[in-house]
Order: C-alpha cells, then sequence, then structure tokens
C-alpha cells in the first residue's frame, strides 16, 4: 500500500557540464594569468622584460560547490595554458603546495602536450608527461606546477579539496630545484 501511494523522487539536470573540454554551469568561475603576473618565475628575466606582459598565459575555469575552507568537499578547475616560452624555458603555471600541506589532488590531461613537475618537501624533483587520457595522482606534501611543451594549447583538469589552500610563497621565494627548458628541441629538467 505505501509504495502505491508513494510518489517518486526528483531527477534532475546536472548543474554543470563538462563537455570534455569546458565546463559549463552558473557558477563557474574565471581568473586569467598574465605574463605581468609571472614575474620571477621564469630564469631568463632579460627575454622576460622585452615580452608582452598583457600576452595571457593561461587562464582556469572552475567551480567551488562549498565555501574555500570547508572540510570534506571538493573543487574541480580546467586549465588552459598557451604554447610558448620565454628564452628555452616553456610557459608554466606558477606551482604551488597546498596550505594545508597534506592535502592530495588529481590532474588529468584533456589536449595538447604538458609536463607536470612535482616537487617534495626536500626540494626532490621529478615530472610526469601529461596528455589527453593521462591521470596524475599528486600527494600531500608535494608542489606542482604544470609546463606547455607543444605547440598548441594545452588543457588539463584538476581535482582539489575545498580544504587545500594555495601556498604560492613558498614556489615564489625558493622557486623549483629544476626547471624545464627546452635543450636540442626535447624537455629537460635541469
Ligand atoms: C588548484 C589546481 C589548478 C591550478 C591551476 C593554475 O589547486 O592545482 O586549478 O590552480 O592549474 O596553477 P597555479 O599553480 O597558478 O594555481
Ligand atoms: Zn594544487
Amino acid at each position: 500500500i505505501n509504495i502505491l501511494i508513494m510518489k517518486d523522487a526528483k531527477i534532475f539536470l546536472p548543474e554543470l557540464i563538462f563537455n570534455g573540454k569546458k565546463l559549463i554551469g552558473k557558477d563557474v568561475e574565471k581568473s586569467t594569468r598574465k605574463l605581468g603576473d609571472l614575474k620571477g618565475i621564469f630564469e631568463d628575466e632579460v627575454t622576460f622584460r622585452l615580452m608582452d606582459p598583457e600576452q595571457v598565459v593561461y587562464y582556469v575555469s572552475s567551480t567551488f560547490p562549498v565555501e574555500e575552507g570547508t572540510p570534506g568537499g571538493l573543487f574541480m578547475g580546467i586549465t588552459y595554458l598557451m604554447p610558448g616560452k620565454v628564452g628555452n624555458e616553456y610557459f608554466m603555471t606558477k606551482g604551488h603546495f597546498h596550505s594545508n600541506i597534506d592535502r592530495a589532488e588529481f590532474y588529468w590531461g584533456v589536449e595538447g602536450e604538458g609536463m607536470l613537475i612535482f616537487m617534495n618537501e626536500k626540494r626532490e624533483v621529478w615530472a610526469e608527461r601529461m596528455y589527453p587520457g593521462s591521470l596524475h595522482y599528486i600527494p600531500g606534501g608535494v608542489a606542482h606546477r604544470v609546463a606547455n611543451v607543444g605547440n598548441d594549447m594545452l588543457i588539463f583538469a584538476a581535482s582539489w579539496p575545498s580544504d587545500a589552500g594555495h601556498n604560492y610563497e613558498t614556489i615564489a621565494k625558493y622557486g623549483f630545484a629544476r626547471r624545464l627548458k627546452e635543450i636540442d628541441g626535447k624537455p629537460k629538467l635541469i
């Protein structure tokens, strides 16, 4: 009898769409990093100063379903990183540790060719190639940065805990222990 009078549970359309390339929805926030915002991260400062500070290096579309800092939630973002170099160093993201340093993150390749560079607290550096379909687990305690090593735009997605936070200061001050440069036409971590 109960079953007969029970109403159907509601079925909704998703609030967000990730169509393989784009994150679409009402609460998607976009942030942009221009060359001028990346002062100090590239080694060749002479070349850097000759380049247009208004040139967009990357932008990120993100969704924050809960307030930043909430324990137990998740965020997601798609990064669009342009091809290019400053001297022989590839265009790359700022890179960061998480403020809550033990928080992990997933990155995955969507389009283009990249290199995900990791550095632990002992400043040991390693990297993984990023390409469409590649999936990367970034453990807690490990700083992460992505470089575009191809000739086209690199698109990758990320999902991280809502209480991870971003510590950009450590990388801004001390950098990564190695730089990803194009040497004889190939990416090398030197
Ligand atoms: C956030 C996640 C990505 C990056 C984005 C830009 O935790 O790792 O969305 O924010 O790739 O990199 P960065 O180092 O400038 O934040
Ligand atoms: Zn992160």
